[in-house]
């Protein structure tokens, strides 16, 4: 591919025009000012139409694969159904074009494979995936503390991710591949190892739910120091959205702090508000991701975020993850070696 100078605007097209792809237009459009937004397609057109209307000269496709071969498109972002990014991706790699995904790289390991292979023999990293808490202000300083070495040796990740709620009948597996992938990802990179065992529980919170859903999960992992990691899922909390990650290590611990937000007294009481849902808590970092991605294509470098073995990784715990929640029993992880592609 040949490598954009800093002087030249990048054409991006966004495949999706729902609550992220608007995010991801409306953030390419105000804040990154080397790239433009020349594509939209959205299998509502009427939807892809109106979010097209909120930048200048942006085209309506309605053929995602035509927007990723026009030639006035020179990258993508993929934020469409979890179940269509891997033949996308599939369709970028063949195009030779720049793609940013949306999180998960694949809802089977199978079809992560597909990609993962798909990439190597084309010898070129082309593929982002949008694990956006890397970019979180917070979730980068917890990474600091730790790689700062002073606290000692990592021994203990700790997660909680509480969603306020989810639409009816959503069940444990879909929860394990389209939430719990971003915790699997954290615990990756916030202990710098890979996960050996998985364990996961899960239990439905309120009588009134479907009767196959398990809305809250509890999953334990070990990993290859022997280090551990226990990650709270739960996504019907009601009272709003939060994530948080500490790293327990030798002699202390490193844990993300409440973001941009004032402590208010009022009537009795001290009180920091809650964000309603990821795209007011992680604001900054879709921007920081974004901005990121588009320059690490213009100056022709690997992008700072996840990668493909980075979605592949995470969609094997995944598969790990959902094998031991339908079996009740732990479950061993065999891990593959790392293509040269990516060392
Ligand atoms: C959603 O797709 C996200 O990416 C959010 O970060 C996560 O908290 C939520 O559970 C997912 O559904």
């Amino acid at each position: 591919m040949e490598t954009k100078t800093n002087s030249e605007t990048l054409s991006v097209g966004i495949i999706g025009a729902g609550g992220m792809g608007t995010r991801h237009v409306l953030n390419l459009h105000r804040a990154v000012g080397s790239a433009r937004v020349a594509a939209i397609y959205d299998l509502d057109q009427d939807r892809a139409r109106q979010v097209a209307g909120m930048c200048r000269q942006s085209l309506v496709f309605d053929d995602p694969e035509r927007l990723i071969n026009d030639p006035h498109v020179d990258a993508v972002v993929i934020a469409s159904p979890d179940d269509t990014h891997a033949r996308l991706m599939l369709a970028c790699l063949q195009a030779g074009k720049p793609v940013l995904s949306e999180k998960p790289l694949a809802t089977t390991v199978e079809d992560a494979v597909r990609v993962l292979e798909a990439e190597v023999a084309l010898g070129q990293r082309l593929v982002s995936v949008g694990y956006m808490r890397r970019f979180d202000p917070q979730h980068m300083a917890v990474k600091t503390a730790v790689a700062d070495g002073a606290l000692g040796r990592p021994l203990l990740f700790k997660e909680v991710h509480r969603n306020a709620a989810v639409p009816y009948g959503i069940t444990g597996e879909t929860i394990l591949i389209n939430s719990a992938g971003h915790d699997f990802d954290s615990t990756r990179w916030l202990l710098g190892e890979e996960v050996q065992e998985v364990f996961v529980r899960g239990l439905r919170s309120r009588a009134d739910l479907h009767p196959d859903t398990k809305d809250l999960l509890l999953i334990e992992m070990a990993m290859t120091n022997e280090s551990l990691a226990v990650v709270e899922v739960y996504v019907n909390a009601e009272y709003g959205y939060e994530v948080s990650a500490e790293v327990v290590c030798q002699r202390g611990s490193a844990i993300t702090t409440l973001a941009d937000t004032a402590l208010v007294r009022t009537e009795a009481r001290r009180a920091y508000s809650i964000p309603a849902d990821w795209l007011a808590r992680f604001q900054n970092a879709y921007v920081v991701e974004v901005a990121e991605w588009v320059e690490s294509i213009q100056e022709g470098r690997p992008f700072d975020g996840a990668n493909t073995w980075d979605g592949y990784m995470t969609m094997l715990i995944t598969g790990s993850c959902i094998e031991s929640f339908r079996g009740g029993a732990a479950k061993s992880l065999k891990i593959p070696d790392k293509p040269v592609l990516y060392q």
